[in-house]
């Protein structure tokens, strides 16, 4: 049965918008303007939020669906291994009840915005896609044309599939509710274009997303509940821990674009073959090497660095865990999804340290931390903030940053004795 949300699709002042109008013609009106934004959390919300992430409990639903999961009888069909094209493969975990038919819909509709997407990467030179839109972001970044156009593609596949509830993007200044959801309520969070930066010189860049069952007692009741009431819901349903996490992905947008990600079960990957315009599986069960000399940070800020941190990447130019042995390698393109997907096939560590003038580094904790550390994690990797487990930590703001440390489980651990 259709169920209408009447929630608005909340952004950022004075997006110019009309470029994407090809892509995704009908946008509905919006109903009803919310003004909820986490940098401006009233203390009655933030309150609430942080007081369900000392109640959260990671391991409810998500753990019981996980470790219960009941095999049809009768059924023997298996992820089909290397040359699977993804809608086949995004059937065959339909079949085994690795997931329903509401995640499978979600999950190929973002194989349709990632297709999208890498087409208007590779044309952006040509098509007067590169440079600047003119607007910053809620955390003070300048937005470029294809950071806002990518996030609409994401947006409108998400609220076209009918499967999803709440979305939350990096580009987004509050989590928004989708207006028509037929069913499935899945909260997805992504980074559209992530290492956009790079984008006027042809560097890799990627999508991350991660995608968490709706919290029951955070969907909104739109017959009932006022306008703020229903926004403290949609943040409380967003700031989940990623242990929650049901699906965790990126797709890199390089040489090659590839869609990597995890239900849960391993760690896979599909390469985009243009000539059928279809994902096909290159990367079957994806697993870290347990340690690897490659290290990839940014050492521009090694002198904001705290000593421990120092130390640690001065013992990794004389040999790391083995003093006096070869030097650890340097890779940085200083594109997140690049990096991390060197680091889990060649093993090593990436990572991008609070400092002394961000002590919680760069990087988002819900649509960039969590999803990469369920991905290393089910490849057998680590993903920490140095501290403690980076899918432990629960947010309490939609655009909370963590410092973070992912890749071969030794090399997280050596870091992280060093912390
Ligand atoms: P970008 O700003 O280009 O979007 O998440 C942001 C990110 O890129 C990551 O992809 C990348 O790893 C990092 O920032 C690079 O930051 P520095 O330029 O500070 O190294």
């Amino acid at each position: 049965m259709r169920r209408s949300i009447a929630l608005a699709r909340a952004r950022a002042p004075a997006r110019p918008r009309g470029s994407t109008d090809a892509i995704t013609p009908d946008r509905p009106s919006i109903p009803l303007q919310v003004s909820f934004n986490s940098r401006k959390m009233s203390s009655s919300v933030a309150a609430r939020v942080s007081a369900r992430a000392m109640m959260a409990k990671p391991t409810n639903k998500v753990a019981a669906r996980r470790s219960a999961k009941p095999m049809r009888s009768g059924v023997a069909a298996r992820a089909g291994g290397a040359g699977t094209p993804f809608t086949t493969w995004i059937l065959q975990q339909e079949m085994e009840e690795n997931i329903d038919g509401e995640l499978a819909v979600v999950l190929s509709s973002i194989g349709l915005a990632c297709k999208q997407i890498a087409s208007l990467v590779q044309r952006a030179g040509l098509s007067g896609m590169t440079g600047l839109a003119g607007e910053t972001n809620v955390q003070g970044e300048d937005q470029k044309k294809l950071d806002v156009i990518s996030n609409d593609v994401f947006c409108d596949v998400l609220r076209q599939s009918g499967r999803t509830g709440v979305i939350a993007s990096e580009e987004e200044d509050v989590p928004v509710a989708v207006e028509e959801t037929f069913g499935g309520n899945y909260v997805v969070v992504f980074d559209p274009l992530d290492g956009s930066s790079n984008i006027d010189a042809a560097v890799s860049t990627g999508s991350i997303f991660g995608i968490y069952e709706s919290d029951s007692t955070c969907i909104p009741d739109f017959g009932t509940e006022d306008a703020s009431k229903i926004e403290e819901k949609c943040v409380m349903n967003v700031c989940q821990p990623g242990t929650n996490l049901l699906c965790a992905g990126y797709c890199m947008y390089s040489s090659s674009t590839i869609l990597v990600l995890t239900i849960g079960q391993g760690v896979y990957g599909f390469t985009l073959d243009p000539t059928v315009g279809e994902f096909m599986m290159s990367h079957d069960k994806i697993t870290v090497p347990e340690a690897g000399k490659i290290y990839s940070f940014n050492e521009g800020n090694y002198g904001m660095w705290s000593e421990g941190l120092k130390k640690y990447m001065d013992s990794l130019k004389n040999g790391g865990a083995e003093q006096g042995s070869k030097p650890y390698s340097a890779r940085y393109i200083g594109s997140l999804v690049g990096d991390f997907h060197r680091t889990i096939l060649y093993g090593g560590i990436y990572g991008y340290p609070g400092d002394s003038k961000n002590p919680n580094g760069k990087l988002r904790l819900l649509y960039e931390c969590a999803p990469m550390s369920m991905i290393a994690e089910q490849a057998g990797g680590k993903g920490s903030t140095g501290k403690e487990r980076v899918l432990d930590v629960v947010p309490t703001k939609v655009h909370q940053r963590v410092p973070f440390f992912v890749g071969s489980k030794k090399e997280v651990e050596y870091l992280e004795s060093f912390m």
